[in-house]
């Protein structure tokens, strides 16, 4: 199969869409983004919570505040009938949202709606400069891309379509699964119906980075010390429940691998990291497995191992060394910590 050169632009910026509290991965993407900021690679614009447990805002607040970036806005969904946005676990975000544990000030209840802050951060943003990276299910995006113009009284003129096509450059997504045309696979199966719609109706280039592809990547275990460090913190936590208990491990890298898209495309220092499929035109059937059809008039793309050219322990040895970077200007401490 011929693959796309994968150009990034010289510095995306990035909003990043997370389902942070169902794993602990989402945790070591925020940090990767943090990191690529510290280097100039990205800047990042704000946050997205596609889920709606009660210390979610928090949970990210405390990273992006180690991180030293404490004013980030972060959007958060509000829950529907017939929508799981309330994931059953609260494997970390309750631990990094405690205040003795980890200094944020954001919250849910002082969160803008997502859709708010998505037509707030596109309306604001130069012509095709935002890049949306999105790590877990569709809702968010999927509001935003039907949402009216002039949606709440927000005085911006344009519909949610209208916004996406003249604002963002490439929505990257972590879902779907290409090399198993069985696999339903989670992210997609978050909201379906969303999933559905933005596959069919997004005015721009996607990129899918799939199950398969951060599936064979594990990172997490260089991370120490988590009684200082959100992001160990949350893998000491979610590796406790699927490993040992209080065990920083390793875990997939999925959503890491939509950072990295985002950030850099398909190369690191002059090395291809994975190819990019020629152009697609990609469904989600009935119960979420992927559907492609190759299309020359196609702008949707899904990622190819490139083993053995780039080996996964590679890949990892780079997402890890972005994960474990010290901040470049680390943010406060709480003053009394419960550890
Ligand atoms: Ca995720």
């Amino acid at each position: 199969m011929l693959a796309v050169p994968l150009a990034a632009s010289a510095c995306p910026a990035i909003i990043f869409d997370t389902d942070y509290r169902s794993d602990c991965d989402d945790v070591g993407a925020l940090a990767m983004v943090h990191a690529l900021q510290d280097t100039g690679k990205v800047t990042l614009l704000g946050a997205i919570a596609t889920t709606t447990g009660p210390h979610v805002v928090g949970a990210i607040d405390a990273v992006n505040t180690h991180y030293g970036r404490p004013d980030l806005p972060i959007g958060v969904v509000a829950p529907e009938e017939g929508l799981n946005t309330t994931l059953n676990s609260d494997d970390f975000a309750s631990t990094l949202a405690n205040p003795q544990n980890f200094v944020s000030h954001q919250t849910n209840a002082t969160a803008p709606a997502s859709t708010a802050l998505y037509r707030r951060l596109l309306h604001a943003a130069p012509d095709r400069s935002i890049t949306i990276v999105v790590v877990g299910g569709q809702t968010a995006i999927h509001r935003l891309l039907i949402s009216g113009a002039d949606h709440d009284g927000d005085a911006i003129p344009r519909t949610g379509q209208q916004l996406v096509a003249a604002k963002v450059r490439e929505l990257v997504i972590m879902g779907g699964h290409f090399t198993d045309p069985g696999f339903a696979e989670f992210n997609i199966c978050l909201d379906l119906k969303a999933a559905q719609h933005i596959a069919r109706e997004w005015p721009g280039r996607v990129i899918y980075t799939g199950f398969e592809i951060g599936e064979e990547i594990r990172t997490g275990a260089a991370l120490t010390h988590p009684e200082t460090n959100p992001v160990a913190r949350a893998y000491e936590r979610y590796c406790g429940t699927t490993g040992g208990a209080g065990v920083i491990g390793d875990r997939q890298s999925w959503d890491q691998t939509a950072v990295l898209i985002a950030a850099v495309g398909d190369k690191w220092n002059g090395r291809t990291l994975w190819k990019i499929s020629p152009p697609q035109a990609i469904e989600f059937d009935e119960i979420g497995r992927a559907l492609i059809t190759p299309s020359t008039t196609g702008n949707r793309h899904f990622i190819i191992q490139s083993d053995p050219l780039m080996k996964h322990t590679e890949i990892a040895a780079i997402i890890s060394e972005l994960m474990t970077a010290a901040p470049k200007t680390p943010g406060p401490r709480p003053l009394q910590q419960s550890r």
